[in-house]
């Protein structure tokens, strides 16, 4: 059977799994954005549907003042006890933390802090009821910590201890912690999370070693190979309910040579198969294609979801996103039903701050974002429209303003684009009063934008390149998002901006 990767296209790093029985879930993380770390189901570890995110409230996520690739950092899935745990870091406001839930769609629990340094929390809940955490030391470690914790306070029962240093590579990081058939397995990521990144596992009859290294290490990397994926690692594993083994973990498809890449680092499966001497190997050798040709589990395809969001229902649905922590009055489905109805703060898209956006992650090369908006800008500097978002710096913007210096109070429809301190209007085309559909069309190394005006006339306005956009111009561990905005860019916006729908397709 064949099946593509990536199997969670899009900006859905750092990818961890649990089985429950014949159910599969699994979290990634999500940086500066709001709600944070959602969480997929699946039947046959191809198919995911997101069924809800795990931190939902401004308690569990506190992001005042994250850079967008700050807060919350690699999540571990895993299922104890009839209980979910997600352990995940805050890099920006508390550290590490766990949520548990019994349903895994939610609510999940308040935070329950623990106290020791690094980023990419792990837990293992061995059968003696210890319950142990493991992660890096610091930020850029050289080497993975574990403790011991009560599970209920998150206190640390034993010190942290310095368990392994990886096998040279920068950055050991991304440590998950298994027993299988009563060895301990420690599975790392090492090389930064970049073009040099790979996989590496050891072993130990003891939890905190010393740990013997693979002598196949890495056991998954795609350096310096001329290869359509790139920068793989980041894994976890998990024995799927028919015996077989899988790892999921994070790869970029660069577009363009030298590469760049702007979709963020996505979600893959690869089949794990066990040499005799009972070293995990992932993929062919430790190289991963897009197409996966593989026995594998009953597939379940989920229902393809609507392309166009008409706003009718009183909640956000999944895939929409905030960033940072946004106060409810700044946007609303019921204030005129049917429609996402925007108010524009003073903060905007250059702003580390909260602005008024609702944005979704480009998760596919070619496609094509459109909504209808209805706005009459009152003040100067009052502005709405669509954004193609990578960063603060990194953005572009089809929008409707006020024509600069028009004493007739015309408004007008605009592209611009920010690239560091380069920022640029390309187009300005004055508009009477009435309803625009704003059209962002994608192509692998271009964007096209577009207006459609009241009376049916579809005006290209300009276009960006993507390279602008990409991790190796921006920077960061995030991926574009295209969204909607509003804000009176310095002053908190008089008219409201409305969106009657979304589409993407
Ligand atoms: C994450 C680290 C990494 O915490 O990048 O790719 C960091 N791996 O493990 C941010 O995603």
């Amino acid at each position: 059977m064949n099946y593509e990767n990536p199997v969670i296209p899009g900006f859905y790093p750092d990818p961890s799994v649990c089985r429950v029985g014949e159910d599969y879930y699994l979290v990634t993380s999500t940086f500066a954005y709001f709600p944070g770390v959602p969480i997929f189901y699946s039947k046959d570890l191809i198919h995911w549907r997101q069924i809800g995110h795990c931190l939902t409230t401004d308690r569990q996520l506190p992001l005042h003042n994250s850079p967008i690739s700050g807060g919350i950092y690699a999540p571990t899935l895993r299922y104890h006890n009839n209980r979910f745990y997600m352990t995940t870091t805050n890099v920006d406001h508390g550290g590490h933390f766990y949520v548990w839930t019994e349903d895994p769609a939610g609510p999940w629990s308040d935070p329950i802090y623990v106290d020791q340094a690094g980023i990419d929390p792990s837990l293992y809940f061995d059968d003696d009821g210890k319950v142990y955490f493991t992660s890096t030391g610091a930020l850029q470690s050289n080497g993975i910590y574990q403790c011991e914790i009560d599970i209920d306070t998150g206190k640390k029962l034993t010190e942290s201890k310095l368990i392994w240093m990886g096998t040279g590579g920068k950055f050991p990081e991304a440590p998950h912690l298994y027993r299988i058939k009563d060895t301990y397995y420690l599975l790392c990521a090492e090389g930064g999370t970049e073009y040099g990144h790979m996989v590496t596992i050891s072993r130990s009859d003891n939890p905190y070693g010393p740990f013997e290294s693979c002598p196949h290490n890495p056991i998954l990397s795609h350096r310096s190979l001329n290869h359509p994926v790139h920068a793989t690692g980041h894994a976890d594993l998990i024995e799927a309910h028919d015996g077989s083994w899988w790892a999921v973990f994070l790869g970029i498809r660069p577009v363009d040579y030298p590469y760049q890449h702007h979709l963020g680092r996505e979600t893959y499966l690869a089949p794990v198969q066990w040499t005799d001497d009972g070293w995990p190997i992932i993929g062919d050798s430790g190289v991963v294609d897009l197409q996966i040709e593989t026995d594998t589990l009953p597939l379940c395809p989920w229902e393809v979801p609507p392309e166009r969001d008409d706003f009718d229902l009183p909640l956000l649905g999944m895939p929409w996103n905030f960033i940072r922590n946004i106060r409810p009055e700044q946007w609303s489905l019921s204030e005129r039903p049917g429609w996402l109805v925007l108010h524009g703060e003073a903060a905007s898209m250059n702003d580390v701050s909260s602005p008024t956006f609702v944005g979704r992650r480009q998760d596919k090369f070619n496609c094509s974002a459109s909504a209808c908006l209805d706005f009459e800008p009152l003040a100067d500097g009052e502005e709405a429209g669509l954004t193609v978002f990578m960063d603060e710096l990194h953005h572009y913007e089809i929008g409707v303003t006020l024509k600069a210096g028009d004493k007739t109070g015309d408004k007008a429809v605009f592209l611009r684009k920010r690239v560091g301190s380069l920022i640029v209007v390309d187009a300005e085309v004055r508009c009477g009063e009435g309803q625009l559909v704003l059209t962002i069309e994608a192509a692998p190394k271009q964007y096209s934008f577009y207006c459609t005006f009241p009376d049916g006339n579809k005006v290209l306005l300009g276009t960006g390149e993507s390279r602008y956009l990409s991790t190796e111009v921006a920077g960061g561990f995030t991926g574009v998002y295209i969204g909607m905005y509003a804000t009176g860019n310095g002053a908190r916006s008089l008219a409201a901006a409305a969106f009657d729908w979304f589409e993407y397709k």
